[in-house]
């Protein structure tokens, strides 16, 4: 958490009306969309003149959430933008660690003279905030956001938009509780927020209800007809050409998650989906526990991520592509045989 300080100071600068600029990161997801929501209406309640600015559009899963349309993406709307930034006396980054995962706002932001507060969990944040409140342990950006919000205010009735808006960011980013970054601190931001009017039920169907007839279609494909075992390596992967993905009438979006499914058989501990589109081989990696996929995917897929997601990419063809992965294996045997 910030130190007393810092909180005193923001509580200074907030104690009167301001216009606040809030940002997030490029493709925004749950987190980045419920935090910036929710401090937007809460800042709202406290009279202040607030917007949100995104880089770019949403996806349209998260249309329903209150206060998107007040929200503006930035790649459409850039003057604009340039503008709002200009003149915020507070400018907030949160659900990013740099200013670069802003795209086209990186240098609006760098350049704007407001104040400026970070509020995030990923590794090694920038230090081009005044204020930085960064936590790599937190589950989400929201849980944050939740934490910020009562120590600045600890009368506060947090309201049923803003608990919609932190219940949303919490649940995507912690696999709807399952990741290990979930606490029992977690779950009691979570209770309250129900207590404050955030429907469960109605989030989760929101979120999750959203496959079409097509893509169930393909998933089902994918594991009857795609999914390869190598058990000897307690591997498994699923390749789709481009003329499989036509078949089922591809949209963007219909093979995420796909690769998850691999990786849910028991023995597996590492799992690939190959995809062919525009000319290339696109990579997504999965692993359980100590196998690391960021530095599999940075040494041999021109790629990266995170040490249990990441991806990459091949510009062979299909099958060159799936030769070099399973010749690959060998050298990770052991590593690939632990479960921890
Ligand atoms: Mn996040």
């Amino acid at each position: 958490m910030l130190n007393r300080e810092e909180i005193e100071k923001i509580k200074d600068l907030l104690s009167e009306k301001k216009k606040i600029v809030i940002t997030t990161h490029y493709n925004p997801d749950g987190d980045a969309m419920g935090s910036s929501l929710g401090l937007y209406h809460y800042l709202k309640s406290k009279k202040h003149n607030v917007c949100v600015i995104t880089p770019n559009i949403w996806p349209s899963f998260l249309d329903w959430m209150p206060g998107t349309d007040h929200c503006l993406a930035g790649d459409n709307h850039l003057k604009k933008a340039a503008r709002l930034l200009e003149e915020a006396d507070i400018i907030f980054s949160l659900d990013y660690n740099a200013l670069k995962r802003t795209n086209e706002l990186a240098d609006l932001i760098g350049s704007a003279k407001g104040t400026k507060i970070m509020i995030d969990h990923h590794i090694q944040p920038d230090g081009y905030a005044d204020y930085t409140y960064s936590d790599i342990a937190a589950s989400s950006t929201c849980e944050m956001i939740y934490e910020f919000i009562k120590v600045l205010d600890e009368k506060v009735s947090i309201s049923k938009e803003c608990a919609e808006c932190l219940y949303t960011g919490i649940m995507t980013d912690t696999g709807s509780f399952k990741y290990s970054s979930t606490t029992s601190k977690t779950h009691l931001a979570v209770a309250d927020l129900i207590e404050q009017g955030a429907k469960n039920t109605y989030i989760h169907h929101k979120l999750f209800d959203t496959n079409t007839y097509e893509r169930m279609r393909l998933l089902g494909f994918c594991l009857s007809e795609k999914l390869t075992l190598l058990n000897e390596y307690h591997t498994a992967f699923i390749a789709l050409t481009s003329a499989e993905l036509e078949s089922f009438n591809y949209k963007k979006g219909d093979t995420e998650g796909i690769v998850n499914y691999a990786l849910s058989i028991g023995e597996i501990n590492f799992s690939a989906i190959f995809i062919e589109r525009d000319n290339e081989i696109k990579i997504s990696f999965r692993s359980k526990g100590s196998f690391d996929v960021n530095s599999f995917a940075r040494n041999h897929f021109e790629g990266g991520g995170h040490h249990n997601a990441a991806g990459g990419k091949g510009a062979e063809t299909m099958d060159e592509t799936i030769m070099r992965f399973i010749q690959l294996l060998p050298q990770y045997k052991q590593a690939l045989a632990l479960h921890e």
